[in-house]
C-alpha cells in the first residue's frame, strides 16, 4: 500500500479498506513515547495477513499497555468536579490582621485554581444530585500554594474527624447492591444520619435549596472552619472565609433538577465551561468574618464546632478582594483531575484552630494524594506546583521530575553559598501561632458541642415559605425512599426538636401520624435565636438577570422583529437566548431570514433555561400540538414557576400544555420592545414564588 499525499483530512485506504492519514507539510509524524516514528497505525504486526500477532509488536505493546493505565483513583469523596484557571485581585493592604504576602497590596493578583464538586457521587455522575457541593480554591502565592478547601455549606455534618469514614461509607451506594449512585436517599444514609444528632444543622442546609444549585456561578462558598489570620508581630484573629457571588445566588427546583440530570448530566460543568469561553467570567468576593478571643469566649456555641456558623448579623463579613475566573483548562486529566488541593496547604500569616475536624483534614488530605497521584511527588505536577521560587532537599520517589543539582542534598551543611543550597528564614518563613495549649489527654467530646438543634432551627426559620417547604418536600421525598421504617420514625423524631411545624409537615408527607415522638436532646434547643436574612436563598435575589439564559421556542414564522428585541434586551442585560426549533436546521422567520436553532425541540427542554419564550407563529403552534416536547417544554416552565412570555399566535400550544387558564402575572404577552422589557424585568426575579400554592399539592 503506497498511500499517495493529499489533503490532510483526504484518507487513503489500506488493503483492509482502512483509513491512513499521512503526515506532512505542518502536519506532524506520529511516534511511540520513545520518539520512534510510526508507518502504521491501524493494523498490528501479524505472521501473515490474517495471521497470529507477534510479540515484539512494541507498538502494540506500548499503546495498549499505557491504555491500561489511563485511569487514576478517582476521589473517594467529591469525584465528580469542574474546574478553571483564574485570580484572586486584593482590594487594600491587610497587615493589621495578617501577614500573608497575597493581601499586602491593593490591586495586586494572585494566580488562582478552583474547583467545584458534587461529594458523594462517582466522577461519571450528574451535576444535579441533591448534595453538597465543593468549592476548593488553590491560590499560587508568593509565600507557596495556599488552598482554602471548602463547599457551599457553612458547616458540616459532623465534628470530630473520626467520623468521616463512616458518614461516607452511609452516604454512597451501599456496598452490596452498590447503589442508589450520587443519592443520599436510602436506608444507610438516614439510618446514620437518625444515629447522629449533630448532624441536623447539615442536614437542614443538605436539604435545602443550597443542595440544588442552578450552576457553580450562582453559589456561595464558604471555608467552614474557623481558622486564624496572623499578623508579622503574631497578633491573631479568627476568621472564617466566605465566598460571595457576583451575580447573587440561585437554585432549581427539585422536579427540575431531577429532569436536567437527564436532558444534560454535565449541566454545571457545561455551564461554567460556556461562561468562560464566552467572556461571562465567574466572580465572587472573599469575604472575611473576623472576631477575637472574647467574641469566641461570649458566642453561644464552640468555634471550634464545624457543625455551627456566626451569623452575618453577629459577625458582619468584610469584603476583601475578588476570584475571578477567565480560564478553562487545557486538559481535564493533567489539571482538574491532578489537582491535589489540602488542607494543610496554609501560608504565613494564616493558621489553623483545633477544631477536630480540620486536624483531622489535615492528615487526609496529604495522604489521599499519594495513593491517587501515586506518589509523594505530586507537587511536581504542573497544576500542583508553587508559581513561587521554591528550594528543598526532598528528593527521589516514583516520577520524580524536579531533581537537584550538585553535591548537597542536606543541612545543616558546611559547604555554603550556593552550593549549600537553602537556609532557614527566621524572617519570611512560616510559624505557627504560639497558642498557649494544656489538659489531659482523653477522648471524649466537649460539651460546648453538644447543642445539635439550636442553628439548625434557626436555618430553618431564616427560610421563607417556599424554601421551607421545600426541605420538609426533601425530607419527605428522601425517606419516603427509605425503606426500613424504624429508620424513617427515628429521623422524624428529631424534627420536633428543631420546628414541630416542620415535623407535623413530614410527618403527614410519610403518613406516620401519631407515630412520632421528639427524641431527647442532649441540651434544651434554643428558641431564641433570631432569623438570619442572610442563610436564605429567595430573600438576597440577584439584582440582575445577567449570566442567565432564556429559552425561546420558535417555529417558521417566527415574527422576526420580536425575537430581535428580545435578543437585544436580553443581550444588553448580560443574559442570553437559545433558540429551539423543530429541527435543529432552524425556522424562517416572518422577513423570510433564517434563524439558526440552537437546539431541536426535545433536546433543549425548560429544564435548561431560567425562563422561556413562547414565540410561534399560528400554523407553528397548530403543527406542535401533537409533540410532546414541545408541550413539556411550556407545562414544566410553568410548575417549575418561570417566568414565560409569549405571544397570541401560540395560544393552542399553550392551550394544549394546560396552562391558558392559569396565565399569572409570570406569563407576559410578548407584543413589542415594551412588552420585552417588562418580561425582563420580571426574569430578574429568576421565579415567579407566587404560583407555586397553584401548581404544588
Ligand atoms: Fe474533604 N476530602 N474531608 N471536606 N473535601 C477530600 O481529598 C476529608 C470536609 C472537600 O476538588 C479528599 O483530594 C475528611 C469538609 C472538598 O479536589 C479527602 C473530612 C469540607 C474536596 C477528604 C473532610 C470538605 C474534598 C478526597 C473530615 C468543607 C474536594 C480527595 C475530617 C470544608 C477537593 C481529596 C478537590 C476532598 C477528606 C471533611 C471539602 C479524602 C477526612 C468539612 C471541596 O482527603
Amino acid at each position: 500500500m503506497k498511500p499517495k499525499k493529499r489533503d490532510e483530512n483526504e484518507a487513503a485506504r489500506g488493503k483492509g479498506g482502512e483509513t491512513h492519514q499521512i503526515a506532512g507539510g505542518d502536519v506532524p509524524v506520529l511516534t511511540t513515547q520513545q520518539g520512534t516514528p510510526v508507518a502504521d497505525d491501524q493494523n498490528s504486526l501479524k505472521v501473515g495477513l490474517r495471521g497470529p500477532t507477534t510479540l515484539d509488536d512494541f507498538q502494540l505493546r506500548e499503546k495498549i499497555f499505557h491504555f491500561d493505565h489511563e485511569r487514576i483513583p478517582e476521589r473517594v469523596v467529591h469525584a465528580r468536579g469542574y474546574a478553571a484557571h483564574g485570580y484572586f485581585e486584593n482590594y487594600e493592604p491587610l497587615p493589621d490582621i495578617t501577614s500573608a504576602d497575597l493581601f499586602q497590596r491593593a490591586g495586586e493578583k494572585t494566580p488562582a485554581f478552583v474547583r467545584f464538586s458534587t461529594v458523594a457521587g462517582n466522577k461519571g455522575s450528574a451535576d444535579l444530585a441533591r448534595d453538597v457541593r465543593g468549592f476548593a480554591v488553590k491560590l499560587y502565592t508568593q509565600q507557596g500554594n495556599w488552598d482554602i478547601v471548602g463547599n457551599n455549606m457553612p458547616v458540616f455534618f459532623i465534628q470530630d474527624a473520626i467520623k468521616f469514614p463512616d458518614l461516607i461509607h452511609a452516604a454512597k451506594a451501599e456496598p452490596d447492591r452498590d447503589f442508589p449512585q450520587a443519592q443520599t436517599a436510602h436506608d444507610n444514609f438516614w439510618d446514620f444520619i437518625s444515629l447522629l444528632p449533630e448532624s441536623m444543622h447539615m442536614i437542614m442546609w443538605a436539604m435545602s435549596d443550597r443542595a440544588i444549585p442552578r450552576s457553580f456561578r450562582f453559589m456561595e462558598g464558604f471555608g467552614v472552619h474557623t481558622y486564624r489570620l496572623v499578623t508579622a508581630d503574631r497578633k491573631s484573629t479568627f476568621v472564617k472565609f466566605h465566598w460571595k457571588p457576583k451575580l447573587g445566588m440561585q437554585s432549581v427546583v427539585w422536579n427540575e433538577a431531577v429532569k436536567i440530570n437527564g436532558a444534560d448530566p454535565d449541566f454545571h460543568r457545561r455551564d461554567l465551561w460556556n461562561a468562560i469561553q464566552s467572556g461571562n467570567f465567574p466572580e465572587w468576593e472573599l469575604g472575611l468574618q473576623l472576631f477575637d478571643d472574647k467574641f469566641a469566649d461570649e458566642f453561644e456555641f464552640d468555634v471550634l464546632d464545624a457543625t455551627k456558623l456566626i451569623p452575618e448579623e453577629d459577625v458582619p463579613i468584610k469584603r476583601v478582594g475578588r476570584l475571578v475566573l477567565d480560564r478553562c483548562v487545557d486538559n481535564f486529566f493533567a489539571e482538574t483531575e491532578q489537582a491535589a488541593f489540602c488542607t494543610n496547604n496554609i501560608i504565613p500569616g494564616v493558621d489553623f484552630t483545633n477544631d477536630p475536624l480540620l486536624q483531622g483534614r489535615n492528615f487526609s488530605y496529604l495522604d489521599t494524594q499519594v495513593k491517587r497521584l501515586g506518589g509523594p511527588n505530586f507537587t511536581h505536577i504542573p497544576i500542583n506546583a508553587p508559581k513561587c521560587p521554591f528550594h528543598h532537599f526532598q528528593q527521589d520517589g516514583h516520577m520524580a521530575m524536579i531533581n537537584p543539582k550538585g553535591r548537597v542534598n542536606y543541612e545543616p551543611n558546611s559547604w555554603g553559598g550556593v552550593e549549600g543550597g537553602p537556609r532557614e528564614s527566621p524572617e519570611t518563613g512560616f510559624h505557627s501561632f504560639p497558642a498557649e495549649e494544656k489538659g489531659r489527654k482523653v477522648r471524649e467530646r466537649s460539651a460546648s458541642f453538644s447543642d445539635h438543634y439550636s442553628q439548625a432551627r434557626q436555618f430553618y426559620i431564616s427560610q421563607t415559605k417556599s424554601e421551607q417547604r421545600h426541605i420538609a418536600d426533601a425530607l419527605v421525598f428522601e425517606l419516603s425512599k427509605v425503606q426500613k421504617l424504624a429508620i424513617r420514625e427515628r429521623l422524624v423524631s428529631h424534627l420536633p426538636n428543631i420546628d414541630v411545624k416542620l415535623a407535623n409537615r413530614v410527618v403527614k408527607g410519610l403518613g406516620l401520624q401519631g407515630k412520632v415522638h421528639a427524641i431527647a436532646s442532649a441540651v434544651v434547643p434554643r428558641q431564641d435565636l433570631k432569623p438570619s436574612k442572610a442563610l436564605s436563598i429567595a430573600l438576597n435575589p440577584p439584582k440582575t438577570f445577567a449570566g442567565r439564559k432564556v429559552g425561546a421556542l420558535v417555529t417558521d414564522g417566527v415574527d422576526s422583529a420580536l425575537l430581535n428585541a428580545l435578543k437585544l434586551a436580553l443581550e444588553t442585560e448580560g443574559a442570553s437566548v437559545e433558540i429551539i426549533a423543530p429541527t435543529v436546521g432552524g425556522v424562517e422567520a416572518s422577513d423570510g431570514t433564517r434563524v439558526v436553532a440552537d437546539q431541536k425541540i426535545g433536546g433543549g427542554p425548560s429544564v435548561l433555561y431560567d425562563a422561556v419564550a413562547v414565540l410561534t407563529s399560528e400554523a407553528g403552534a397548530r403543527s406542535l400540538l401533537k409533540n410532546g416536547a414541545a408541550r413539556d417544554f411550556i407545562a414544566d416552565a410553568f410548575c417549575h414557576l418561570k417566568f414565560i412570555g409569549w405571544v397570541n399566535a401560540a395560544m393552542p400550544l399553550l392551550e394544549k400544555a394546560g396552562i391558558v387558564h392559569d396565565l399569572d402575572e409570570g406569563c407576559i404577552e410578548l407584543t413589542g420592545a415594551k412588552s420585552v422589557a417588562q418580561f425582563l424585568a420580571a426574569c430578574r426575579r429568576i421565579r415567579h414564588w407566587k404560583r407555586e400554592e397553584a401548581v404544588i399539592s
